[in-house]
């Protein structure tokens, strides 16, 4: 079985948002071709979205780093993919006190993932270095195939992600394009 996990696409992290990684809105059309082909296949269509209590840590107000973004039921954190009814949502960092780039931190994720009989899990969204470089990690620590799809990803510092994307690689995420899917 395989999953198309999806990273925090949400509005505050497209242009125009609180917290916009450049051109995010870009790799929204590749995003929604992928989960097409996923759905044809039967896979299982995963989202992940940051959905933070409005008095996050990780916000600037609170001592963090990130101006505030991704409240939970704002128009901020919706997710701007169209999703079909029967995905999956992982809300994350959704406590005042605990921060989690990872799809797989405080969540379910890894038991969902293996209760379905998931063995790969690809990799799309935002932001390459922060959130999508935390969740390919831990899938490899959970033992899953993962790959990574690098038209379907953004950054917000090209040289971060560049960073990110030669760690994940030497750690075992295989890197491809949607194109060979
Ligand atoms: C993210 C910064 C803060 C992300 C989330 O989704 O990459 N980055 N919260
Ligand atoms: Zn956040």
């Amino acid at each position: 079985m395989e999953a198309l996990i999806i990273v925090d696409m949400q509005r505050d992290f497209m242009p125009g948002g609180t917290l916009p990684v450049p051109e995010g809105d870009k790799i929204i059309p590749t995003i929604e071709g992928l989960i097409e082909k996923f759905k044809k296949k039967g896979a299982l269509i995963v989202a992940t979205r940051d959905w933070h209590p409005p008095n996050h840590i990780s916000f600037k107000e609170q001592g963090g780093p990130w101006p505030r973004h991704c409240v939970q039921n704002t128009k901020g954190a919706e997710i701007v993919v169209k999703l079909p009814e029967n995905a999956i949502i992982i809300s994350k960092a959704d406590e005042p006190d605990k921060e989690a780039y990872s799809g797989f931190e405080g969540t379910n994720l890894a038991e969902i993932l293996k209760e379905k009989g998931v063995k790969r899990v690809y990799i799309c969204g935002v932001a390459t270095e922060y959130c999508v470089r935390a969740t390919a990690l831990d899938a490899l620590k959970h033992s899953f195939e993962v790959y990574l799809i690098r038209d379907a990803v953004k950054g917000i510092k090209p040289e971060d992600e560049e960073k990110a994307l030669r760690e994940l690689e030497d750690k075992g995420a295989k890197i491809i394009s949607s194109a060979e899917l």
